[in-house]
């Protein structure tokens, strides 16, 4: 479950959080496909309930589950199968966010009645009612005769099986040791393999045993074979929150597929806010600290959907523009794990819900709308940090450098640059005056376009411009609090 099933040199993933699928079709076919990009993790494709609240649909009613139809506020059956058709046609991959954990919130306040839903599925989240007849659940398939009641702050420092079997605020806690449940899930995910995923973010698998869910995974079908090649398992990534001193450690998943990294973001974060050195990520890897495991084992990430709405977030967001830059490319130039960009709508308050088309549409989601120079209108509400210049051609230099050992390492004070073995040359310089240095590049002669500040179209660079001699030598002006990276892909006046 750890390969990325992606193309050998699209090892990025970018999170199209609340998109809708014609709306990802579109992107895979104008603009993944060309800069890099291996796969999309799209939101929750399930019907889930349906609340209307300040003109609004907050974000998080994908994430309360009514059934296992795929009609959501992102689009139907069809549309979903018709976006990873198109995705798969020209090499991205579809990664589905699969709530398993649990289905809606007991809830039944004035704003969420406990009924209504995206779909067609009719059901009741009432205590002791838990009726899900379009799946179907019933209320003894969930863990109310193990813990009839919410897990508890200090369950996550000292109870494991409370993590498991109780209540993540508020929502009904499926029972995943019953071989029925097991059996309902698992067709929900062979549905979505079958019409051509390439596999899941599952969601709060912290909230699930291990054991359960790799019966679960056990039983999956391969890949599609016509995309993927023979004998390829799905890819799974296990959401695992784990800073340390947590009750359930990441090491629990490791067998079962990667786990999401969230010491990855905190340490970039501190770099970068020098509350760290940035010199020292020349470490981050394998036992950087607590919780960084093999390569192999992690999904790394600046920010996600959940921490980039914490109060004072501990991680870099797009709010931080420059730093945001700065943590995504040294995460895309680094060697460390597989990648996820994030993509984001604007927002103020925690659970306001992406761009709509207000009450006559019933809040319908917007769909994105795009600048002269290919990023988003800000106007339509929509961030697309995927599609932010730096970030953009720096998923393009991880592409090239696939497979290439960071080489050469120089490190100063705030200051930390690396090679890819003769594809790359990347660095980053958080000090506040000027790092003005001769490097060894490992790249042949040649003239480069600096791919953080700049691009290259056809034969002309719109940022500064780097000479490497014939031995691979080249003095680098960066400037101060910025990165200068290029590579292959930006070599001037190559054919
Ligand atoms: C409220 C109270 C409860 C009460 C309940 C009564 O908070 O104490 O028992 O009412 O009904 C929404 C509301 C929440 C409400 C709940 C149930 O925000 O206030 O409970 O619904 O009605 C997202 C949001 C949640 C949202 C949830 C379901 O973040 O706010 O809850 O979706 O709509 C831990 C976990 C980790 C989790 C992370 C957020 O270990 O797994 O918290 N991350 C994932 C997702 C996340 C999602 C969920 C899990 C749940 O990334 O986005 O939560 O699927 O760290
Ligand atoms: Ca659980």
């Amino acid at each position: 479950f750890k390969s990325s099933n992606t193309l050998f040199d699209r090892q990025t993933m970018v999170h199209l959080f609340e998109w809708k699928w014609e709306d990802v079709a579109k992107e895979c076919e104008n603009f993944l496909q060309f800069n890099g990009y291996g796969a999309v993790q799209v939101s929750p494709p399930n019907e889930h309930i349906m609340i209307y609240t300040n003109n609004d649909v907050p974000w998080w009613v994908r994430y309360q589950p009514v059934s296992y139809r795929l009609n959501s506020r992102s689009g139907t059956e069809a549309q979903f199968q018709n976006m990873v058709d198109r995705c798969n046609n020209v090499g991205v991959r579809i990664i589905v966010d699969g709530v398993l954990n649990h289905m809606v919130g007991v809830g039944q306040t004035s704003d969420d009645p406990g009924k209504g839903s995206s779909g067609t599925a009719s059901f009741d989240g009432r205590d002791g009612v838990e009726s899900f007849p379009a799946v179907p659940y019933s209320s003894s398939d969930f863990h109310d005769s193990l813990c009839h009641g919410d897990i508890q702050d200090s369950d996550y420092q000292n109870n494991a099986n409370n993590v498991r079997n109780c209540r993540l605020s508020g929502l009904l806690d499926l029972n995943h040791r019953s071989s029925y449940v097991r059996s309902m899930t698992t067709a929900y995910l062979a549905s979505l393999i079958n019409m051509g995923v390439a596999g899941f973010r599952l969601d709060a698998s912290k909230h699930m045993y291990p054991e359960d869910l790799q019966a679960i995974l056990e039983k999956l079908p391969n890949a599609k074979a016509n995309i993927f090649g023979a004998n390829q398992r799905p890819f799974v990534v296990h959401e695992v929150i784990d800073r340390g001193g947590e009750a359930i450690k990441v090491t629990e998943y490791i067998t079962i597929g990667r786990y999401t990294n969230f010491n990855f973001g905190a340490a970039v974060a501190s770099a970068i806010w020098k509350q760290s050195d940035v010199a020292g990520l020349s470490k981050l890897g394998p036992g950087f600290g607590y919780g960084n495991l093999d390569d192999r084992d992690v999904l790394n990430f600046i920010d996600n959907h959940d921490n980039q709405r914490d109060d004072n977030p501990y991680v870099l967001t797009y709010k931080n523009g420059d730093q945001y830059r700065m943590g995504n490319a040294f995460m895309l130039a680094w060697t460390y794990g597989y990648t996820r960009v994030m993509s984001s709508f604007y927002f103020n308050l925690h659970d306001q819900g992406p761009p709509n088309e207000g009450s006559a549409n019933k809040y319908a989601t917007k769909s994105p709308t795009l600048n002269p120079d290919n990023t988003c209108d800000a106007g339509s509400g929509w961030v697309c940090e995927h599609r932010w210049p730096t970030i953009r051609q720096m998923v393009q230099f991880r592409a090239a450098c696939q497979g290439r050992a960071a080489t050469e390492i120089v490190t100063e004070s705030n200051r930390l640059a690396f090679a890819r073995e003769s594809i790359g040359f990347f660095a980053m310089n958080n000090a506040d005056s000027e790092w003005n240095r001769q490097f060894d590049t490992t790249l042949p002669s040649g003239s480069y376009c600096d791919q953080y500040d700049g691009q290259l179209q056809g034969s002309s660079c719109t940022g500064a411009t780097i000479a490497v001699d014939g031995n691979g030598k080249a003095s680098v002006r960066v400037p101060p609090r910025a990165c200068i990276a290029f590579s292959l892909v930006s070599r001037i006046g190559d054919p």
